[in-house]
């Protein structure tokens, strides 16, 4: 984010994968057995003849899916947009070689601590995570603070049905995050462009709201290393590095964590980084955004359009001074 303005980002890079045959309505994608392979096959092909390194890239199936979200009336982005554009800075600050520096990421076995404020601290493997959520599909929208945006199909939990089971303590009222940093698999752990490791907070009454994800999956398969897998945050009214991958650590606290961008540059990244087009940011506005894959830039939405659903949480509060 540092690196690269929204003007920086060339045309080209774009439209170059705007395939449209990805726009497939929920029903239809999860209900046409046929038209699913077929654009299986599709994006197969596509991969080998764009990608030819993401051939053997592909997650797991993901079993049981529920669906339980009106779909958004707006294309999906392709899965191949999805997997190689993308913001990983352990790995790489170029969004076209994250995939390739993250190819074998080991994401097994894993382990996910919570613990902090909370009656029940407990320490999850992945697996036993995923058998004690039902994974549900949820279609959102993602915007990153730098002006492009996605139309994502996530899988995953709510946040809030880990935090129940572990029992935050009445003092609790912040979660922390934070993601592997492991400088054997991560390159950029090794230097100092950002605090390592990365570390993302909600207070605890946005981390409870029903919208807030945990996703291990995307396109009904588990997520790959680029996107960060295994487990990584979904918080669809924020821009997007709020959403802090290959999380290994949560921690309920009484105050306020850090995070890694405010501490990296707290002029231009504060503590709620709600999406809000009448605030811009200090070098650029957040007015519009390029959607990828999809010619031309579209408004932004107050709070990435889930303003029904989280308004509420900010009642009373300054959203120009708590950006
Ligand atoms: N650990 C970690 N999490 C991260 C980031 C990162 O660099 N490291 N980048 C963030 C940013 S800026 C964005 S926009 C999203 C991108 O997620 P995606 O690649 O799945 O689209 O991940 C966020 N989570
Ligand atoms: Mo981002």
């Amino acid at each position: 984010m540092l690196i690269k303005k929204p003007d920086d980002i060339k045309g080209s890079e774009i439209t170059r994968k705007g395939d449209q045959e990805s726009f497939l309505s929920r029903r239809t994608f999860l209900r046409g057995a046929a038209l699913a392979a077929t654009a299986a096959g599709t994006a197969w092909l596509y991969r080998r003849l764009a990608f030819p390194e993401a051939v053997t890239q592909s997650g797991e199936k993901i079993g049981g899916v529920k669906v339980s979200q009106p779909p958004i009336r707006e294309a999906l982005t392709s899965l191949e947009d999805i997997t190689h554009y993308n913001n990983f800075y352990e790995f790489s600050t170029d969004k076209d070689a994250v995939a390739s520096k993250a190819r074998n990421f080991v994401t097994r076995p894993w382990t996910l601590e919570v613990g902090g404020l909370v009656h029940k601290p407990r320490t999850f493997g992945i697996e036993e995570l995923l058998k004690l959520h039902t994974q549900e599909e949820r279609i959102y929208r993602h915007r990153c603070v730098e002006g492009w945006s996605m139309v994502i199909p996530w899988v995953g939990f709510p946040l809030a049905s880990l935090l129940s089971e572990v029992q935050p303590m009445s003092g609790a009222s912040y979660v922390a995050f934070q993601s592997l940093a492991d400088r054997k698999q991560m390159p950029n752990v090794s230097t100092d462009i950002l605090d390592w490791p990365y570390v993302e907070g909600l207070r605890l009454d946005e981390a409870m709201n029903s919208l807030t994800l945990l996703s291990t999956g995307l396109y009904g398969e588990t997520l790959l290393p680029q996107n960060g897998a295994p487990l990584r945050l979904v918080v669809p009214w924020k821009y997007g590095f709020k959403g802090i991958k290959s999380i290994v650590k949560i921690t309920l606290m009484d105050r306020q964590p850090p995070t890694t961008w405010n501490i990296a540059n707290d002029h231009e990244y504060g503590f709620y980084s709600n999406v809000n087009p009448q605030v811009d940011h200090p070098r650029w506005s957040q007015a519009t955004e390029q959607r990828i894959g999809v010619f031309g830039r579209r408004p932004t939405l107050m709070f990435n359009g889930y303003a029904d659903q989280v308004a509420s949480l900010y009642t009373g509060m300054d959203l120009r001074a708590n950006f």
